[in-house]
């Protein structure tokens, strides 16, 4: 029998919980921030209980639309987007939210005194995974709105932030369990939900991304459409110099980050001939994964430079990604800089 002692740690802690314990550590914390991620939390439940249900009710497949970026919109995609703006709407202090599935960003309360926040996100990375059972998941990043810019210039040059700015970052993967991953800059900390309850439940404190890994991640199927530099470097990663490696590819950014965050590795999308600046997106995929990405340890890369110090243009802006082990990154780095 477990002792029932009172002074016994009881062992379950909470994502809210979490949060709540992080902000009282900083005095000037006031309590916002954490009504913000739980309307997130909240929509990644809605999510989850929608991708569960997935194979059973009408909602794989295509919705016979395209979004911005050109591609077709799953209508899990439409769900997802539809379950965080709806789960934003009514928290007070986020002003604005943009997501991959809208072309613009919507404004959620304009001259509410306390619209503190801006929410970015990926509301269903991976879609094209979404019909074949393989780990979806979404992805989000927060920003302080700016007070130098005024509101009459709209909500774009509030958005246009370099990742450094970001106050926090996270993602959901919606595998065999469902996991979240958040920072606030203060470490990388894992939660799972424990689907009888409904609760995101803490798993692992503080991650360190390992300094090395033997995993390279990357759609080899490409790799002649690659610069030069990156091909030299694949090309090196099968040498007897570079030691056994493995390639794991899973096509869910979320999920391919995920393990990279766990095991190791560098996880690589390169300019291509077809998308000659990236595929994906700067704002919504590459900030918030190279924000966690470093608290944990690692390194995240344009190929150029540090992720999260590239001033953004554009809020659907593409971008090379190489992010991962620290040793890694520098490995690929030094073939394509
Ligand atoms: P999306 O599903 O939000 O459109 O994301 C793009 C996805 C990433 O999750 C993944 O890393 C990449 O596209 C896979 O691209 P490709 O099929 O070209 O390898
Ligand atoms: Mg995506």
């Amino acid at each position: 029998m477990p002792s029932t002692s009172s002074s016994a740690p009881l062992g379950i802690v909470t994502l809210p919980q979490h949060i709540l314990e992080a902000q009282r550590k900083h005095p000037t914390a006031t309590g916002e921030f954490t009504w913000v991620l739980s309307g997130i939390t909240l929509a990644c439940k809605i999510i989850e209980s929608q991708v569960r249900r997935a194979g059973l009710v009408d909602i794989l497949g295509s919705a016979n639309q395209v979004n911005v970026q050109g591609e077709e919109v799953q209508k899990l995609d439409l769900l997802a987007n539809e379950a965080i703006r709806q789960s934003l709407g009514y928290r007070g202090n986020v002003g604005i939210v943009a997501s991959e599935e809208d072309d613009e960003p919507t404004v959620l309360q304009k001259t509410r005194p306390g619209t503190k926040y801006i929410v970015l996100f990926d509301p269903l990375d991976g879609s094209s995974n979404i019909d074949v059972n393989v780990s979806i998941g979404t992805i989000f990043s927060i920003l302080e709105q700016r007070e130098d810019v005024p509101e009459t210039d709209g909500p774009l040059p509030q958005i246009l932030q370099p990742g450094i700015n970001q106050v926090a970052a996270g993602y959901v993967v919606y595998g065999s369990s469902t996991v979240l991953t958040y920072t606030t800059g203060f470490g990388v900390h894992l939660f799972t939900l424990n689907p009888e309850v409904g609760a995101f439940v803490l798993s692992r404190e503080n991650i360190r991304l390992p300094e090395s890994g033997n995993i390279y991640s990357t759609n080899e199927a490409y790799k002649h459409d690659y610069p030069e530099s990156y091909q030299a470097y694949l090309d090196w990663v099968k040498t007897k110099e570079a030691g056994k490696r493995s390639l794991r590819y899973i096509g869910s950014l979320v999920a391919d980050f995920h393990r990279t965050l766990l095991k190791g590795g560098v996880f690589l999308y390169p300019p291509t001939i077809e998308q000659p600046g990236g595929k994906l997106r700067l704002m919504y995929e590459a900030n918030p994964l190279a924000f966690i990405a470093e608290q944990a340890g690692g390194m995240a890369s344009d190929g150029n430079q540090r992720m999260m110090e590239k001033q953004p243009t554009a809020l659907h802006e593409r971008t090379p990604l190489i992010i991962g082990s620290k040793n890694e990154v520098e490995k690929v780095l030094s073939f394509v800089q």
